[in-house]
């Protein structure tokens, strides 16, 4: 066949004249000078007129079927750019491709073209963004709810291999996916003090009001048959403008309640482990938990006259402890605002809402300062003094007693985590290690008080992007030897395990592999000048930098490995191509550090002509959801090596397996369950296990002796303290190494010779090229569990009590 050939589609004389109509009469620019995003901004609208039909009839059917809706509450939304997930979800791939054909452009350019939504740190956020195509796709009635932030996660740049951080923009264009909605604006209070009023209810005066305005974005499922809505919040001032000032010259002075209104809004909190001590957060935190809860109890009661019917209607999913405000938040609402005694809102509440766990690392639990709760939101403060001693009281009456460890208030510090399970009826971990984990650690006394509260619903992807989208050389191969469907049906990925005896098959899999390695090489060429060779392993590390995702230890390996080849340069040693991704938070100074040793040792080695073409390490700055999609179908090898015990469950992990990436791991998170349906003989796993880590710090663990039994870490180690990395300053990694010696809290020295020698064991299944690819086969094919739309059905089933719309 041509390969100019395209099959015609009634579809695409359509689609191009409505992109023609949308660049002449919504952007407004002649088609003679329309630039790439002006063409962009026409394509997108054109989409979105597709998606306005089903969209109104989704909301139609919710109301004329009083059906229940899930309230999925989120600080973060990863979603990344819409425009191709939503050409893919309506099935217009090729439609579209032609439209823009005949106006002389490309797919993948003007795909390429929009910028990132960075609404997330990492994996919770993106987590968010899975679940709404999955329930979009599943037609489960739901809205997201979050914050618009104006700047998104930082930009990351290196200045002499450091991370600089600057502030994102992806507003500045305009957003074509979102409509503001100006009549649901909130006014939400801050501060001020409260007065008793009838029975139990108060009258919370603030001293301080903004406004949340909402904006809703459309998210449509598979072939765009539902479309649920994400609002985002963002916030205003009150005041229109303050014209008394200005009219005397005080122009600073007349924007000032503008200025400090939108703050809220402004940026995403940069951190995913420490909780900063800034009242802003917690502002933002109220900001939009409350507005979202008199948001969808404003739109219950449309339609319900008995706030006693919420539970049957509504269900309020909590995305860790950063809404977990929303369980006093409620309670003042039905208390205060309706009437509803205490004891009832309670009930009423604990019925609707849910709480998602994400950690078990305590400096990352979030914990308010009473005095600062007081200041900011001094009714939330009694009504969670409150709610602390009615569980007190049931706890005692049911004959048990509580330890201080259980209390959502204690020494002046208020327990996220405790409030939110004290106040919801189900509590989830994101992985079957993680809940059994908070089982016995976190949540100990309360899952004894509370038996049966805690589920585990382990995490999953969107296979519509992670897989279809990202993968289309994969993705046609699949449709074209199991057929059409698995995008919405995963499991049937099963099918393809016989094909991965069929040398025919395998070659067209590692084809489509190779194709992805070669794009990616061009696109890594293009941003940081390495040229990669796409016959090398393509080994790859992506994830926020963090200690106990130990990317310490894999630089560490590789400069250990370099050594190894300098010392036997004639072994027969397979080229592979390290690369990393990710960035740290701005105030965490030893992931910044590591990023810097990354990026020295990286010189050294690539420098190097003895290890030329065996050996590199490529670090492209800026890791975000979209380098995400280049880099996945490309790999060979993951890199999920966490200490265990402390990644929850990882949905990196999930995407890199289902592209046919074979994983080398620890036996943590989600880790475990992949291992079970891959195969043990498919997947490389090391290293000490949760209770080996554990066993290991109550028996005094030291590192220096670990070190000393490990010659090829021992060297590493003196190279670094000697400055052979760093030259122009040889004491820049002293901190760095005296912690691996003396604390080392995430075991890289304990696992390092155990990890090094896993990876000569993968080196020796890389040589036998036919034999990879079919563990690589495998892998994809028993990766059907790990759809996001497994977990979701998990979630409507055993949490929400939520059915299909479809
Ligand atoms: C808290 C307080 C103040 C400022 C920031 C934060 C904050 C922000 C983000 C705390 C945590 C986060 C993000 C956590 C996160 O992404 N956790 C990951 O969640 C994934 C989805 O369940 C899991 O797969 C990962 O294992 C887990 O690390």
């Amino acid at each position: 066949m041509n390969e100019h050939f395209k099959p015609s589609s009634p579809r695409a004389p359509q689609l191009s004249a409505s992109i023609q109509h949308h660049l002449k009469f919504t952007v407004g620019e002649p088609a003679e000078s329309a630039s790439l995003s002006h063409w962009r901004f026409a394509l997108s609208y054109a989409i979105r007129d597709l998606i306005v039909a089903p969209w109104f009839e989704s909301e139609r059917r919710v109301l004329a079927e009083k059906r229940k809706r899930v309230y999925y509450l989120s600080m973060e939304f990863l979603i990344g750019r819409l425009l191709e997930d939503a050409v893919v979800n309506l099935g217009l791939e090729d439609e579209t491709r032609l439209a823009l054909e005949d106006v002389g452009l490309d797919y993948a350019d003007v795909i390429g073209d929009e910028p990132d939504a960075a609404l997330g740190n990492g994996g919770l956020g993106r987590l968010a963004a899975c679940f709404l195509d999955s329930m979009s796709t599943l037609g489960i009635p739901a809205f997201g709810y979050g914050i618009r932030y104006n700047h998104g996660l930082f930009k990351q740049r290196f200045a002499d291999g450091w991370q600089i951080e600057e502030a994102e923009d992806w507003l500045n264009q305009g957003h074509v996916w979102e409509l503001r909605r100006t009549q649901a604006a909130i006014p939400i209070g801050f501060g001020g003090h409260v007065t008793a009023g009838e029975g139990d209810a108060h009258v919370w005066h603030p001293s301080e009001t903004v406004l949340a305005s909402a904006y809703d974005t459309p998210s449509p499922g598979w072939r765009g048959v539902w479309v649920n809505t994400l609002r985002l919040w963002s916030a205003h001032s009150t005041v229109v403008f303050d014209l008394e000032p200005f009219n005397r010259g005080d122009f600073l002075g007349a924007a000032k309640s503008n200025v400090l209104a939108e703050t809220i809004s402004r940026v995403l909190y940069p951190d995913d482990t420490t909780v900063e001590g800034k009242r802003l957060r917690l502002k933002q935190e109220f900001f939009f938990t409350a507005a979202s809860l008199r948001d969808l109890v404003t739109r219950f009661l449309k339609h319900n006259d008995d706030l006693r019917a919420l539970p049957d209607k509504v269900a309020i999913q909590l995305n860790d402890t950063h809404p977990a405000i929303a369980g006093p938040e409620l309670i003042r609402i039905l208390v205060d605002d309706h009437g509803v005694p205490f004891d009832d809102a309670l009930d009423l509440a604990r019925q609707t809402l849910h709480y998602t766990n994400h950690t078990l690392m305590p400096e990352a639990l979030e914990k308010w300062p009473t005095d600062l709760m007081a200041e900011i939101l001094p009714r939330h403060l009694q009504l969670i003094e409150r709610i602390d001693a009615h569980h007190s009281g049931e706890v005692s009456a049911a004959g048990h007693t509580r330890s201080q460890a259980a209390a959502a208030v204690t020494d002046g510090v208020v327990q996220m985590g405790n409030l939110a399970f004290i106040t919801a009826s189900n509590v989830n971990g994101v992985s079957r290690l993680h809940t059994d984990l908070m089982r016995e650690t976190v949540f100990a006394e309360l899952n004894t008080l509370h038996p049966g509260r805690i589920s585990s619903q382990t995490n999953g992807v969107t296979p519509r992007r992670w897989l279809r989208s990202c993968n289309t050389g994969l993705s046609a191969l699949l449709t074209d030897s199991i057929g059409e469907g698995w995008e919405t049906d995963l499991d049937r990925l099963n099918d393809l395990k016989p094909f991965a005896d069929d040398a025919a098959f395998r070659e067209k899999f590692d084809a489509a592999k190779r194709a992805n390695k070669e794009r990616l090489a061009a696109y890594l060429q293009a941003k940081t000048g390495h040229i990669l060779d796409p016959d090398a392993m393509f080994d790859i590390q992506i994830k926020r930098i963090h200690e106990y995702k130990r990317q310490l230890m894999n630089v560490l390996e590789a400069a250990a490995l370099w050594n190894e080849m300098r010392r036997d340069p004639d072994k027969d040693w397979p080229a592979r191509v390290r690369i990393f991704g990710g960035k740290a938070a701005p105030g965490y100074e030893m992931a910044k550090l590591i990023i810097k040793l990354i990026n020295d040792i990286r010189q050294v080695i690539n420098a190097d002509p003895e290890t030329k073409g065996r050996l590199k390490i490529v670090y492209p700055p800026n890791y975000n959801v979209s380098m995400a999609e280049m880099l996945i179908p490309a790999a060979n090898l993951s890199e999920q090596i966490s200490t265990a015990g402390m990644e929850a469950s990882g949905t990196g992990n999930m995407k890199f397996a289902m592209n046919g990436a074979l994983t080398i791991g620890t036996l943590d998170g989600a880790n475990v369950e992949m291992r079970d349906h891959i195969g043990a003989e498919n997947i490389f796993i090391f290293g000490k296990t949760a209770s080996d880590v554990e066993r290991t710090r109550a028996e005094g663990y030291s590192p220096s002796a670990a070190i000393e039994a490990s010659p090829r870490l021992k060297e590493v180690v003196e190279q670094i303290e000697t400055g052979v990395f760093s030259p122009d300053d040889p004491a820049r990694f002293h901190s760095l190494a005296d912690n691996l010696r003396h604390h080392d809290w995430f075991m890289v020295a304990a696992d390092f010779q155990a990890y090094y020698d896993e990876q000569r064991i993968v080196d020796a299944a890389w040589a036998d090229q036919a034999d990879w690819v079919r563990r690589a086969v495998l892998n994809t094919a028993s990766m059907g569990w790990f759809s996001s739309d497994r977990t979701i059905r998990g979630y409507a089933d055993e949490i929400w009590h939520t059915q299909s719309a479809l």
